[in-house]
């Protein structure tokens, strides 16, 4: 599948990736107040999984906001909290919610099977447990987890040069000015286009523009410096940039760093009416949010920037 890889970079780049731990095997969370029964899931599993253990529904749900598994087998009758009610919290957290919960139970009645889907359980197995059919009910649940999260991340990509796209760079400058405003702290965002672009696909090629546009996306990603910095294709020729605790020396010192590395990568444009190589234009502003102020009279403003940049003669960052 050609798919991943493209989520594998844009998550490392995006500094989200937390299955950076040695021991890659799934983490299944095996909760039961029976000691024999967490042992018989235990044999089970321990060699194709990382297993941990909660003897009550307390504990799992610590453990499942402390260190998330990717699947929990969830006992329905213990002391204190009961199955139930573990499931519909992990539900109502977002933080937990898509962990899928498969209930283990010795009181497999219709009534107790119907709860625990209602309540977002994924399915049942009952007890005495077969570990045959325990191990491929875990297997298909935590497939169906794994792409469903393929999908998700996906939403917020772009096909053409994998950097994230502009649902991803909406809800994010939306989050970073929220939180830029609670912490009194300047963002710096940008918008790059590509200058002269109809006349590349024109003499190029469509193809070749989009390639064009790939190496574009490359060069700026390579630019960033900061975890927390973000490139996105916003559409067509135009790029995003997100600068979170940047202030304007710092973002028109990034646009520079990104011009230099268009430069370097040389991109034939021979009908460029700025020069024999491909080139953008910078609009960059920053503001420190208030609520005099949004997120969106800010990308307006870098908007204006970018027009007064293509309007004195292109290959320039104007902010
Ligand atoms: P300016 O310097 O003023 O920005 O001129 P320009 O030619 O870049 O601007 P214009 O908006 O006239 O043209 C943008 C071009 O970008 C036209 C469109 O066909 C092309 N384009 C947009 N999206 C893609 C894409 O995904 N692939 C390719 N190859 N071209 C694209
Ligand atoms: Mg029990
Ligand atoms: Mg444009
Ligand atoms: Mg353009």
């Amino acid at each position: 599948n050609s798919a991943e890889p493209g989520v594998a970079s844009l998550l490392s780049q995006s500094a989200v990736q937390t299955a950076a731990a040695a021991d890659e095997r799934p983490r299944l969370l095996v909760v039961d107040d029976q000691r024999a029964n967490i042992q018989a899931l235990f044999q089970v599993f321990q060699a194709d999984y990382k297993v941990s253990m909660a003897t009550s529904g307390e504990q799992a749900l610590a453990l499942c906001r402390s260190q998330p598994p990717d699947l929990v087998l969830l006992d329905v009758v213990m002391p204190g909290m009961d199955g139930f009610e573990v499931c519909r919290q992990l539900k109502a957290d977002d933080a937990t919610k898509d962990i899928p919960v498969i209930f283990v139970t010795g009181h497999n009645d219709e009534e107790a099977e119907t709860r625990g889907l209602d309540v977002g359980g994924a399915d049942f197995i009952s007890k005495p447990i077969n570990p045959r059919i325990v191990r491929a009910r875990v297997k298909t649940q935590l497939t169906m987890k794994r792409q469903s999260d393929l999908l998700r991340q996906w939403v917020y990509i772009d096909g053409l040069t994998r950097v994230c796209n502009r649902r991803c760079f909406d809800e994010h400058l939306a989050s970073e000015w929220d939180r830029a405003a609670r912490l009194g702290a300047p963002l710096s965002v940008g918008l790059v286009d590509v200058d002269l672009f109809k006349r590349y696909n024109d003499h190029y090629g469509h193809p070749a523009g989009d390639e064009c546009l790939r190496r574009v996306a490359a060069v700026m990603t390579a630019s960033l410096k900061r975890p927390t910095d973000m490139v996105a294709r916003y559409g067509g020729e135009e790029f995003g940039l997100l600068l979170p605790d940047t202030d304007a020396a710092g973002a028109l010192h990034l646009a520079g760093q990104i011009r230099e590395g268009l430069r370097l990568a040389q991109i034939d444009h021979v009908e460029s009416s700025v020069g024999p190589l491909l080139t953008i234009s910078v609009g960059l502003c920053t503001w420190t949010p208030s609520v005099a102020g949004s997120a969106e009279a800010l990308l307006a403003a870098a908007d204006a920037q970018l027009y007064l940049a293509k309007s004195r003669g292109r290959d320039q960052a104007c902010g």
